[in-house]
């Protein structure tokens, strides 16, 4: 009995083998693509621009594009990590900034470089960084998005078109088209066309308050001084110092939460 069964587990084992030589044997070798011309190489090398072509490729790829960090290769700069929300409002959003409760609280009172060069750390707070937020911004027509949330956990949105900021030489001047939709309310309609103050460099419109930045602890685009104060201090309640939107919860109530991203305004699901 024990014979016949090692004669069968012997004849089963070959078969097996033999199938899979066979297998082997009988699968054909796909010929390696090549690509023809230099161009498509370069092309292939770019790599996606931003949050919303990563979704587009997986899109056609029929992958469920899911949160987090991916590279970008915008035009004219080295590529870079950012961070991508793959589901609010269909998608394909690059972030540029978040605050939240995290163990490790980032300082965002910081001078010019920093917010030129960006700081913090893409999976948890953040500030892209002025001089890539300009690339960006330069290389398509995108939508900006602020997504914000109390206390209370309650969540309120706004969407405008158009946002581009300038390059260094004009103080990373902020404009947009308009302001598209959002149940939190404008809050950014007195920072149309501001250049961009922090504490060590002053190109508000104010007098009266100083430097905006120093006074409200933060660094944006002021003006005399803010309806909105994104990069002011978490659990900050004083007068304006906080993380404002004044249309939702006026300038005594730092908001707990805020995500602030880009995508292309043409963006369209498959
Ligand atoms: C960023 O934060 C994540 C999550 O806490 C951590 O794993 C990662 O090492 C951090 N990256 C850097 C560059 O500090
Ligand atoms: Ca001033």
């Amino acid at each position: 009995m024990l014979f016949k069964f090692i004669i069968l587990f012997v004849t089963v084992n070959l078969l097996v083998e033999f199938g899979n030589a066979n297998n082997l044997r009988i699968r054909p070798r796909r010929p390696r693509p090549h690509t023809t011309t230099e161009d498509s190489d370069e092309d292939k090398k770019r790599g996606p621009i931003d949050c919303a072509a990563i979704y587009r490729d997986q899109e056609r790829e029929d992958l469920d594009s899911t949160n987090g960090v991916y590279e970008i290769y915008p035009r004219d700069i080295t590529s870079f990590e950012v961070f991508c929300d793959m589901e609010n409002d269909g998608g394909g959003w690059t972030l540029i900034q978040r605050r939240g409760e995290f163990r490790h609280q980032e300082d965002f009172y910081r001078d010019w470089n920093e917010y030129k060069n960006g700081f913090g750390n893409i999976t948890r707070e953040f500030w892209l960084g002025n001089d890539k937020i300009y690339t960006l911004t330069n290389q398509d027509k995108y939508d900006l998005r602020f997504d914000l949330e109390d206390y209370e956990g309650l969540k309120r949105f706004a969407v405008y078109s158009g946002f581009r900021i300038g390059d260094e030489s004009t103080g990373y001047q902020m404009t947009y088209d308009a302001f598209l939709k959002g149940d939190a309310g404008d809050s950014l309609s007195s920072h149309k066309d501001m250049k961009f103050t922090t504490k060590d460099r002053d190109n508000d419109l104010s007098t009266q308050y100083g430097n905006c930045a120093q006074t409200y602890k933060g660094a944006w685009w002021y003006k005399d001084c803010h309806l909105s104060n994104p990069n002011g201090e978490r659990k900050n309640n004083k007068l304006g110092e906080g993380l404002d939107w004044y249309s939702w919860h006026g300038y005594y109530y730092s908001l707990n939460k805020i995500e602030i991203k880009i995508r292309p305004s043409n963006f369209k699901k498959l």
